[in-house]
């Protein structure tokens, strides 16, 4: 895998070729309104895809395995550094949108060594200086503290719908800190180390969310999913799907339910977040022997379902047990989990303190100071359920997809034969990966309590009329669902939305147009500059 961005010089190089004439329109329109706004030509654009992910949802925050993809949809910054220096100490931030109505222009001056985020205020350039705020403590950290930020003029057009499960921030704070390394000078962006800056940056916001996106975002390669894990440390492949007959597809469909992750987080996202890691304090307390310590790691609250995992069965192999396959000891976490939290009504902060041999006071210090939530219980039971039972689903399609990939190469390089004993066999593979895709939702919806009765609504009609997998993609609460449709039912499935959800709601001729996105099976776009 490339380690670092790639200067592109060609949207051949990006976008499918159905999209490039529509695409190309786009970016001229862009570079001419820049030139409009700001009486210059724009440098460079920096462009970050948005993502849907295939499997693994609110698993990353865990440190837990996840296959998400990248799409066409994308956030691009086209940017110029040639502003007069401003006042001492600060540099000069001018940003505008595209869509000018709904996200009106800003100008900051910032200070050198400050870059001020109120997450408490919802503001789109939040996401911005979110990328800015990353990307200067990676220069600052290369360059020393005498470093002097260049000041830019960003014009951004985004086309991952906010709200909506695509991961349009992660999009956005990903361009952005590339945009800032680039127009400070910064030749070769190594993909990883970005990532991780994007993710760590995008917590600044207000969600403590997980590495999925920007991973996705950044690390993506064409023409392939991408299977990415969080520990030991981040890493990603590419994964391309088998043939089969008939032909698979991604079928992206808007609930229009908007869910807005910063203003809800105190009750869903960081909420959930809070919970796994008092869920593994919890498991731990009462599994391990005692004064066995989580080590530190990368997930927000710094301890983690897996490092939780990864401990417990640490310590059972050096009593002497033999190594069991991971996915045996996700098996046995979802037994125990059962087990041992057996509340299902939920568990109070007294109860949790109790167990975990603190004071009340000393759990918020350690848990829900950093990260405000609002819940009498905290519903430990159905979250670790979720999150063990999700990691075995993501290795079990893992273990699909290598399994079809495998009999493909028996069967001759490539080659879909269309006999029926050969479709057959496809048919029950298909059912076998969408299968796996229904266990989520339906995990999704009853234990981890972040789907809606809309998304619902959406994966019953699309499986009714022949979607194999149906479930929400991304945080939940709204937004997108994903579907694993075979191409000859994709119009079906579209004739049943269109007559039993969409002609229900009022939705402007732009919503009706962007309500289904079809994402052919494995077409995947990095992360590119101009
Ligand atoms: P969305 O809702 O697409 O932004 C969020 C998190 C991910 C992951 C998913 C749930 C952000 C930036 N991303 O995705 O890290 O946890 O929910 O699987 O909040
Ligand atoms: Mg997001």
């Amino acid at each position: 895998m490339a380690s670092t961005v790639p200067v592109v010089r060609s949207l051949e190089a990006i976008y499918p070729p159905d999209a490039l004439a529509s695409q190309t329109s786009r970016w001229n329109k862009l570079l001419t309104k820049f030139e409009a706004a700001y009486g210059t030509n724009a440098e460079f654009v920096s462009r970050s895809p948005g993502r849907v992910n295939i499997i693994g949802e609110h698993i990353d925050y865990s440190l837990y395995s996840v296959l998400p993809m990248a799409i066409e949809a994308d956030a691009l910054l086209a940017v110029s550094t040639g502003l007069a220096p401003t006042q001492d100490g600060t540099f000069k931030i001018k940003i505008a949108n595209v869509q000018e109505s709904k996200f009106p222009s800003r100008e900051f001056d910032i200070p050198y060594d400050a870059v001020d985020i109120d997450p408490t205020v919802h503001e789109w350039t939040n996401y911005f200086k979110a990328g800015l705020r990353g990307a200067l403590e990676l220069l600052r950290k290369k360059h020393g503290d005498g470093f002097r930020p260049k000041s830019m003029q960003i014009l951004m057009d985004g086309t991952v719908p906010a709200g909506g499960g695509l991961s349009s921030s992660a999009a956005f704070v990903s361009a952005s800190a590339l945009a800032v390394l680039i127009a400070n000078g910064e030749k070769e962006v190594d993909k990883t180390a970005l990532t991780e800056l994007a993710i760590v940056s995008e917590r600044a916001v207000g969600v403590n969310s997980g590495g999925m996106d920007q991973s996705a975002s950044v690390l993506s390669e064409r023409g392939s999913a991408l299977f990415v894990t969080f520990s030991p440390r981040l890493a990603a492949r590419p994964v391309q799907f088998p043939p089969t007959n008939p032909e698979l597809t991604f079928l992206i469909a808007q609930s229009f339910v908007t869910a807005d992750k910063v203003v809800t987080a105190p009750i869903h996202y960081n909420l959930r977040v809070v919970e796994c890691s008092l869920a593994a304090a919890y498991l731990n307390a009462v599994l391990n022997p005692p004064g066995t310590e989580l080590p530190a790691d990368a997930s927000p609250l710094g301890i983690s379902l897996h490092g939780f995992h990864e401990t417990y069965f640490a310590l059972q192999e050096r009593n002497g047990a033999a190594r069991k396959p991971v996915t045996d000891q996700l098996a046995e976490l979802v037994a125990l989990t059962t087990k041992t939290l057996d509340k299902p009504q939920g568990y109070t902060r007294e109860e949790i303190a109790q167990v975990l041999g603190v004071t009340v006071d000393e759990l918020h210090a350690r848990f829900t100071q950093r990260i405000p939530v609002r819940a009498e219980r905290f519903k430990l039971h159905q979250r670790a359920l979720h999150v063990f039972s999700e990691a075995l689903r993501v290795l079990q399609f893992m273990a699909l997809l290598e399994e079809g990939q495998a009999k493909q190469q028996q069967n001759g390089n490539g080659e879909t034969t269309t006999t029926d004993a050969s479709a057959k066999d496809t048919s029950e593979y298909n059912a076998r990966l969408g299968a796996l895709l229904n266990e989520t939702q339906a995990s999704c919806r009853d234990a981890y309590e972040c789907s809606c009765p809309e998304i619902d609504v959406l994966c019953d009609l699309a499986r009714a009329a022949g979607s194999y997998g149906s479930r929400l993609t991304g945080a939940g609460w709204g937004g997108c669902s994903v579907h694993l449709v075979p191409a000859d039912r994709v119009d079906a499935v579209k004739a049943a939305w269109e007559r039993e959800y969409y002609s229900k709601l009022d939705l402007t001729e732009e919503q009706k147009a962007a309500a289904v996105v079809w994402a052919v099976l494995g077409t995947g776009y990095g992360l590119s500059i101009n």
